[in-house]
């Protein structure tokens, strides 16, 4: 019997309007399904959009701090139910455990932090240059909020979406990855139980083609934030653009990590091995690229090689596993298509290039951990992303030379220097194009009280998570208001006497 799941839409669980629905498989185990979700079209898009239309008229007029009060319960309950989503990342989406854990916490964190947003959320408060006048900014919700998330992260980001959203008094239609339906549909129930009401957050599953693009279109739906592939997000920038609509796309990475003669090569290893494997590749902040200098560039390929080939493959549940599978077929054909384009390209394979299908991992979606070297910054496995357990080795003469390399890609979101040269890394610190810059430790990892996101192609419109400069510039819009209590008119920039 297979588990089915239904959307969410104005308080109640309810299928696709056509009845048709999508099946979630583990990815490593092609032959378990995780659940049925709807395959829904624009007609329940249509709903949700008008519950959450709704439904906004009272939550925008609801107090910031009892709106925190039930993200902080939300919390709460994540963290009571935080080893079942654990579990269920790691069956749905692939990951370890110990990483679908963190999955859950960064949630956690964020509706904790969040929460605390409830009694901020400041504006200005500044004199007027008229007597008996006062002035003040204010942040007000946006509306009707469209949030399409990925599966790589699937109860992270979507934390980073609805929470932020929610606590300025937007509501939501909530479309998850079609890969990790099950993930978001647990999740929302956990926020359901901590109290929010109907009609603020609905959840809409289905293709992104179908159900992303009726989002992105609906007139109730006034704002988006959409985390995916750069062609997608270019996609929906451009129809967001004509119907003048703001989006914010966080999308692909192509992050170095940058290793200098003087590093702590141990250490500059343990981080290139964790960057570039770690979620077998598939975060946007992987370190699929590892630039190092000549002088030490033959002992970091042959330790970093020794490391990397050491990894346990295998299902995310086991505790010995360290790489997990690649979500689905089509990744994988990707991820595979790649490693054939380095080869021809002229990079030479060191380690892996092939599908992994030792036991059971026969049943799932399994790639070994691929080192390439000789890798050109032309080339296009150095300047694609990849999204997978592929990592790129460029030998480089010195510092100005690795951060034009690190620079030369359309993407900018994180990047990395092992070095102990104070002068360098802050060198790399200023010059690296990047929207995060770690030092002495590796380009993932981002922790959710900054802002997370870009430059270049990585991104578009504000900044993901963090508050000020990040989440809540996205997710409020600034009011200023003047009252004048003189009782005359005045006017400003005339009146000088
Ligand atoms: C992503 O891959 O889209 O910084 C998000 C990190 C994580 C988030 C990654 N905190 O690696």
């Amino acid at each position: 019997m297979k588990n089915k799941y239904l959307n969410y839409i104005n308080g109640k669980w309810v299928k696709a309007r056509s009845g048709k629905t999508l099946d979630s498989i583990n990815p490593a185990n092609h032959d378990e399904i995780i659940g049925s979700v709807p395959s829904s079209s624009e007609e329940d898009v249509d709903d949700a959009a008008r519950a959450a239309n709704e439904a906004f008229k009272s939550w925008r007029l609801v107090p910031p701090p009892r709106r925190g009060e039930i993200l902080f319960r939300a919390a709460e309950l994540l963290k009571k139910h935080k080893e079942s989503l654990g579990e269920i990342v790691c069956r749905e989406m692939g990951k370890v455990l110990p990483e679908a854990l963190g999955d859950v916490q960064e949630a956690i964190d964020m509706a904790y932090y969040m929460a605390g947003e409830g009694r901020r959320l400041s504006g200005e408060t500044v004199p007027s240059e008229l007597p008996d006048k006062d002035a003040k900014s204010v942040r007000v919700p946006v509306g009707v909020f469209g949030l399409i998330t990925p599966w790589n992260f699937p109860i992270a980001i979507p934390s980073w979406k609805i929470f932020p959203a929610l606590i300025a008094g937007n509501t939501v239609v909530f479309k998850p990855s079609s890969d990790t339906p099950v993930c978001a549909t647990k999740f929302v129930e956990v926020l359901i139980e901590a109290g929010i009401p109907k009609g603020v957050l609905n959840l809409v599953h289905g293709e992104g083609s179908r159900v992303g693009s009726a989002i992105v279109k609906h007139p109730d739906i006034q704002a988006i934030s959409f985390t995916g592939s750069s062609a997608t997000g270019i996609q929906l920038e451009t129809v967001c653009g004509s119907l003048h609509k703001p989006i914010s796309s966080e999308t692909g990475g192509k992050n170095p990590i940058i290793v200098m003669e003087d590093a702590d090569l141990n250490l500059a290893v343990e981080g290139a091995v964790w960057g570039g494997f770690g979620t077998t590749g598939q975060r946007c902040t992987a370190a699929s690229r590892v630039i190092v200098h000549q002088a030490v560039h033959d002992r970091f390929v042959k330790q970093f090689k020794e490391e990397a080939s050491r990894l346990r493959i295998g299902d995310g549940l086991k505790k010995t596993t360290q790489v997990g599978p690649v979500i689905n077929r089509s990744q994988y054909e990707k991820i595979l298509a790649y490693i054939d384009i380095g080869k021809k390209e002229g990079a030479e394979l060191i380690l892996g290039g092939k599908p992994y299908r030792k036991g059971e991992c026969a049943r799932g979606s399994f790639i070994e951990p691929t080192i390439f070297i000789k890798v050109k910054p032309e080339m296009r496995i150095a300047r694609e992303e990849i999204f997978g357990p592929v990592v790129s080795v460029l030998k480089v003469k010195n510092l100005e030379e690795a951060i034009q390399a690190a620079n030369q890609v359309d993407y900018g979101l994180s990047s990395a220097i092992y070095t102990r040269n104070v002068n360098d890394s802050a060198i790399a610190e200023r010059d690296l194009d990047t929207g995060i810059v770690y030092i002495n430790a590796s380009t993932i990892g981002a922790e959710i009280q900054l802002p997370f996101g870009g430059t270049k192609k990585t991104g578009f419109g504000p900044r993901e998570a963090g508050g000020r400069g990040g989440a809540l510039d996205n997710y409020t819009k600034w009011k200023v208001i003047y009252r004048d209590f003189s009782g005359k008119l005045q006017k400003a920039q005339i009146d000088k006497e």
